[in-house]
């Protein structure tokens, strides 16, 4: 038996790190959270404490396959890793002296979000001079609505959440998201009497643990964030001292709070004007008082605005000043600070790419007539866009062009993989060796292999190396091995890795980037803004075409693509799954669970419609037929159907992607799917 150290390689901010436990034969036989590690706590989340039975599944695809039936069928029959290289290269080829080599595409996102997995292709495709692929699905509206107010870069640290008071948990879901803070530091500051609020549209389990569930209709946060500042302003309890000195545009702001008295945002928001005023009053007077932030509230068209509102809050009252005040968000940057990411990336004097195409458009991009020269080599790994991406039956139609070469690399034969030309077996973390930062804490981890590859897979980073060789490609950087790149990774010199080494790492598995011990980064202004100062108004907004005021501006009436329908869809997470992940698996899929499209008593009685009745919910773009579940969890007028689900696991085919829309947000970071409208009826 032996002990092997690693960490969760899944898109989740929490980056467990884990011990597995190998026997002589080369099995993993035992996974656990890793001891004494202060944020995982010894404790794996549950669809993770069964990691090991995804690993040896017999679902997975451990050897190379190609396409036998029509795109789509499913039928694939087993070949060699030298005849799909030859194939993959043969047809690169032939594309690239047809079209030129925009015509070839990565098409990859965040199924390992490890340093070295996650960014594997992106010096061969920027090698190849291939389409550029722009990949703000996740994270970005946030990131740089937040960032137009406070400046980029550190945060309040999510462990120092333990210190709050009042927590103000805002559009995520702790409970299902984001486990270990809401075991950890928010259990801590709870237990020291802290009040937890949450403000989401929807019922989530972390609302229904909450003190206080503040349900607002969707996309109306700035609003809410308006009406707050107004009654904070109004009743004298903002922080002059502090907006004097570490703040820009206070009298303009006052103008536009005058627009958001309490009576405006409560038609707005759907609240009532007493819950606003208390909220105000709450936020105003806890000290410390936290914001706790994710990504819930951006995938809307007016994404942003949420976002840069909610951020101007501790800024309006001091609340940065404290140890556990201020806001908490992503701690990504912290990661790129400190490690060399050129280990990875592309060298810096490549060129710019010629083209780039929008993740959240990919159906759009394969399918649009004038796209010259056209996509016609891909290959999708880290990503199941058949689930993930909105317009799932645009994606669906151009993954079906006969003149599009596909290659899924995967670890299991996903709804995306059916369609592909050639399926290639991908390693999983105990089969790869990774080096893992977090954009939820601040812990590194590194994860050499615990066991050899099944069958025949391989890990991101050797299929690239496999096709760099194949294509003459003689860049030293493109062969670098794993070990090689995690040790560069970690030569940065930067503070944050004082005393942290590949052996020290090696020997412990982890270790806590080097902070600063006072970690109050905005508590003396500080702010990382052109103008140092928190910018209630922003002078690079105006001057990108933006109102430079934080405003609300309702959703438009018609999105198009999913008409002027009644209600709005919301496809957020669900505790059960990872993105798309364990969907397939019969611990967590559906022999356990099935997907449910949840409404509102008022809605579903308008529609005769009762809790276990098949529905079917339908815009112009598709519809997905699932059982209904009746319940006051959700809003009147807003419908939930986590986006998790595979389109095999309802009823019909087709899954909440099926009914989202592929426009962009308005700061065109970001996706506007839960713009989506839809009417649901009984069938
Ligand atoms: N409607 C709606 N759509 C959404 C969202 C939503 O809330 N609502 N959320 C969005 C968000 S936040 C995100 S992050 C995206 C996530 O979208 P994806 O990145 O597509 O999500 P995952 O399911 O995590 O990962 C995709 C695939 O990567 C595979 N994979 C895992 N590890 C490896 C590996 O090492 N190598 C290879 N080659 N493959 C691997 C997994 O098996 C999985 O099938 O979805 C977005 N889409
Ligand atoms: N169990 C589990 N954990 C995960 C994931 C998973 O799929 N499953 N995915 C991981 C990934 S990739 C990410 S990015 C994170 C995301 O973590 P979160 O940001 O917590 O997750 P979401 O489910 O995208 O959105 C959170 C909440 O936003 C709410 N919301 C929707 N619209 C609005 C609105 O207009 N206003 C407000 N205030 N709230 C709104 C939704 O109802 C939902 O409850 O979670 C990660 N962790
Ligand atoms: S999915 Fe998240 S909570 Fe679960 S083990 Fe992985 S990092 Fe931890
Ligand atoms: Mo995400």
């Amino acid at each position: 038996m032996k002990q092997v150290h690693g960490a969760c390689p899944h898109d989740c901010p929490d980056t467990c790190a884990w011990q597995v436990t190998v026997d002589d034969s080369g099995r993993a036989v035992q996974l656990k959270g890793a001891d004494g590690h202060p944020y995982t706590q010894g404790a794996l989340c549950a669809k993770l404490k069964r990691y090991t039975e995804r690993v040896y599944s017999p679902e997975r695809v451990l050897y190379p396959h190609k396409r036998t039936g029509a795109k789509g069928s499913g039928e694939f029959k087993r070949i060699s890793w030298d005849e799909a290289i030859s194939e993959m290269v043969t047809r690169l080829k032939d594309s690239i002296a047809r079209h030129g080599p925009l015509t070839a595409m990565p098409c990859n996102f965040a199924g390992t979000i490890g340093v070295l997995q996650r960014y594997a292709g992106d010096q061969f495709f920027a090698r190849l001079g291939a389409t550029d692929l722009d990949k703000q699905i996740c994270g970005n509206v946030a990131y740089n609505a937040v960032a137009s107010t406070i400046g980029a870069g550190p945060v309040l640290l999510p462990e120092d959440l333990e210190h709050s008071r009042l927590i103000l948990i805002w559009g995520t879901n702790t409970v299902a998201t984001n486990v270990h803070l809401w075991g950890g530091a928010i259990a801590k500051a709870r237990k020291r009497g802290a009040q937890v609020v949450v403000i989401d549209p929807v019922r989530t389990p972390t609302a229904a643990h909450a003190d206080w569930h503040v349900q607002l209709k969707p996309a109306t946060d700035a609003a809410l964030a308006l009406g707050m500042m107004h009654v904070i302003v109004r009743d004298g309890l903002h922080d002059a001292d502090y907006i004097a000195r570490h703040t820009l545009g206070f009298e303009a702001l006052c103008e536009r709070l005058k627009e958001f008295p309490p009576s405006r945002v409560a038609d707005i928001t759907g609240l009532d004007v007493a819950d606003i005023e208390k909220l105000a009053h709450q936020y105003a007077s806890a000290r410390p008082a936290a914001l706790r932030l994710m990504v819930g509230m951006e995938r809307y068209s007016n994404g942003s605005l949420g976002f840069r509102a909610v951020a101007c809050l501790p800024a309006l009252t001091g609340a940065w000043r404290e140890l556990g005040g201020g806001i908490c968000h992503f701690t990504g940057d912290l990661f790129h600070a400190a490690l060399d990411y050129g280990a990875v990336l592309a060298p810096r004097d490549t060129p710019a790419p010629a083209r780039s195409v929008h993740l959240a458009q990919l159906g759009r991009a394969l399918t649009d007539p004038g796209m010259a020269p056209p996509i016609t080599w891909m290959l999708v790994y880290n990503l199941n866009p058949v689930v993930t991406l909105p317009n799932q039956n645009l994606v669906i139609e151009g993954l079906k062009r006969e003149d599009l070469f596909t290659v899924v690399h995967e670890q299991f034969m996903t709804d995306t993989a059916h369609y592909a030309d050639i399926v290639l077996p991908a390693t999983t973390q105990y089969e790869q060796w990774e080096l893992m930062g977090s954009w939820g804490q601040t812990y590194l981890a590194i994860n050499p292999p615990a066991i050899a590859p099944l069958g025949e897979a391989v890990a991101n980073s050797e299929l690239f190396r496999r096709l760099s060789r194949a294509l003459g490609f003689s860049e030293a950087h493109l062969h670098w091995q794993d070990e090689e790149r995690i040790r560069r990774l970690l030569a940065s010199g930067h503070p944050y890795l004082d005393g942290i080494t590949f052996e020290s790492l090696m020997d412990s598995g982890w270790a806590k980037l080097a902070l600063p011990a006072d970690w109050r980064p905005r508590a003396e202004g500080g702010f990382t803004t052109a103008s140092g100062k928190c910018e209630f108004y922003s002078e690079a907004l105006a001057a990108a075409g933006h109102d430079p005021l934080p405003n609300y501006t309702p959703l438009p009436d018609t999105t198009p693509g999913t008409d002027t329908l009644p209600l709005r869809l919301v496809s957020a997470k669900t505790s059960h799954f990872l993105n798309s992940g364990y969907v397939n698996l019969p611990h967590a899929g559906t022999r356990k669970h099935r997907p449910e499209i949840q409404l509102h008593p008022a809605d579903a009685t308008r529609r005769a419609i009762a809790s276990g009745d098949r529905v079917r919910m339908f815009n112009t773009l598709g519809a997905v037929e699932a059982v209904a579940r009746v319940s006051e969890d959700t809003a009147a007028g807003v419908v939930y159907l986590p986006f998790n689900w595979w389109p095999s696991s309802t009823l019909n085919g087709s899954s909440a992607n099926a009914l989202t829309p592929d426009g962009l947000s308005d700061l065109n970071f970001g996706s506007n799917a839960f713009d989506a409208r839809v009417e649901v009826e009984r069938v």
